[in-house]
């Protein structure tokens, strides 16, 4: 079962900056502990994160037919604006779950509002960097029944 996991516009940043509230992991530490963990589960993982909204929306499309069978997204400042992200996502029909490392309900107002939860399986936010493995077990576990 393979899995990928989409980051979106300055999640590149991770660990650099801010690490009062995205924490200290770098991307890259967040990525190898991810596939790490999809093997550890008996699936795969792979990762890709981009700052343009096109590239992601690219990527999705190709999982239509690269073998993904599961999606977990943080799309970054991108999840308050995107309808074509939104778009991309349900058009693949695949699994999905939006991860938000912050809890963004805790934060601005213009941060509450989603235009991706209306289409993901399940939403994760607050649980720092632990999302991302939380809603890979959460895929795994669903997949294999
Ligand atoms: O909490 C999250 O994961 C967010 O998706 C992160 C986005 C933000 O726009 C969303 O509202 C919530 C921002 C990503 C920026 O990431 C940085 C990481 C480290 C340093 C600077 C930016």
């Amino acid at each position: 079962m393979k899995v990928l996991l989409l980051n979106g516009p300055n999640l590149n940043l991770l660990g650099t900056r801010e690490p009062h509230i995205y924490g200290a992991d770098t991307l890259a530490d967040v990525e190898q502990r991810f596939k790490e963990e999809a093997l550890s589960l008996g699936a795969e993982a792979e990762a890709f994160q981009s700052n343009h909204e096109g590239a992601l929306i690219d990527r999705i499309h190709a999982a239509r037919t690269d073998g993904t069978k599961a999606i977990v997204i943080n799309p970054g400042g991108l999840t308050h604006t995107s309808v074509a992200l939104r778009d991309a996502l349900s058009g693949v029909a695949l699994p999905v779950v939006e991860v938000h490392i912050s809890n963004v309900h805790r934060r601005e107002e213009f941060r509450h509002h989603s235009y991706i939860s209306g289409i993901a399986d399940g939403v994760i936010a607050g649980l720092g960097v632990q999302g991302y493995g939380a809603a890979l077990r959460f895929l795994v576990g669903r997949y294999k029944g």
